[in-house]
């Protein structure tokens, strides 16, 4: 039963989904409980985060459709999509002074939340190794153009740590992004109160021998249950064949700024005559490394589309 006295199994009751094991989702009623439910059919894709209508089958949950989505932050590669989370306020794309982290995975994930209309930070954790002061120097062009660099020590200076993500999510759904490896999982067991309790009760079966996060799952942050984070498992290659070839230039924001300095509208930024890119590549306003990634991105989004 709910809280307000409506029956919380009352056909199509609103529910949000808190985790996806395969065929099953966990959602999260609106009193608060937590509870198995299967979607009908084959269709029924639903991810964390997704506003579902429910209502009850057995002692399972059925879902019989999802609300629109606000935001959704997907990957596609040649084979597959996935969705990562809809209806989040803000991304954090977490990477590392160490183990290295692949630029071009972060270019990726950067375009991604671009043509997402998702706000996005980049997290540099484990600013105590050594290697701070290099991976620091790697994140300059996306200083650059533009996007917050939060520098952490999640281990080693939780109330640090604590003094930037406690305003900055307050109030917020906010998904934790990166590589395997980089403490995206530490941050959450730092911020969320018992977050080690609710990963036993959802994914215990799933765990292996490492401890890899296997799935994408919601966390409260508060006990109003007004500010969330979401803790995923870390990707390795984040495909953006979702995206056409031609608006790369524009989500990828360096890029961005110079488009209106090309001369033709269609400009591919690569042999053209008068391209404000180019002029800015020579200059060095726009760095090397980004230059190897649209190359590496357009390359592929042609090949993609040539398959098509
Ligand atoms: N030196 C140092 N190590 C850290 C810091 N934060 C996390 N770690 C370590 O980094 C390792 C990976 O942390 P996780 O939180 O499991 O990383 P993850 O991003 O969740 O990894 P996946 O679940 O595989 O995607 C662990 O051994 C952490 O203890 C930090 O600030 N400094
Ligand atoms: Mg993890
Ligand atoms: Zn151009």
């Amino acid at each position: 039963m709910s809280a307000r006295g409506a029956p919380a199994s009352s056909p199509h009751a609103l529910a949000r989904v808190v985790g996806v094991h395969g065929r099953h989702s966990v959602i999260e009623t609106a009193d608060g409980t937590r509870m198995l439910a299967h979607g009908r059919g084959k269709k029924s894709e639903v991810i964390v985060g997704d506003h579902v209508r429910w209502q009850v089958s057995g002692d399972e949950g059925v879902i019989e459709s999802f609300e629109p989505r606000t935001s959704l932050l997907k990957r596609q590669d040649e084979w597959r999509s996935k969705n990562f989370a809809a209806n989040i306020d803000l991304l954090l794309i977490m990477v590392a002074t160490d183990p290295p982290y692949s630029e071009s995975q972060l270019a990726r994930a950067l375009i991604a939340a671009e043509d997402g209309r998702i706000a996005v930070k980049i997290v540099l954790n484990k600013i105590d190794l050594p290697e701070a002061a290099a991976a620091r120097e790697r994140l300059a062009p996306y200083r650059r153009m533009g996007y917050d660099v939060l520098e952490v020590a999640v281990k080693t200076d939780p109330a640090g740590t604590r003094a930037v993500f406690d305003p900055l999510l307050e109030g917020k759904t906010t998904l934790v992004l990166g590589p395997s490896g980089m403490g995206k999982s530490t941050l959450v067991n730092l911020l969320v109160p018992h977050a080690d309790a609710q990963v036993g009760e959802i994914s215990k079966a799933l765990k292996s021998g490492k401890h890899t996060t296997t799935t994408t799952t919601w966390y409260w942050l508060d006990d109003d249950r007004r500010s969330a984070l979401i803790d995923s498992p870390g990707f390795q290659e984040f495909g953006i064949h979702h995206i056409k070839s031609a608006e790369l230039g524009s989500l990828m924001l360096d890029y961005g700024m110079y488009l209106g300095d090309c001369k033709f509208a269609n400009c591919t930024h690569r042999h053209e005559p008068s391209c404000g890119v180019r002029a800015a590549i020579a200059r060095g306003d726009i760095s090397p490394s980004r230059e190897r990634i649209y190359e590496e991105l357009m390359g592929e989004l042609e090949r993609a589309a040539s398959r098509h």
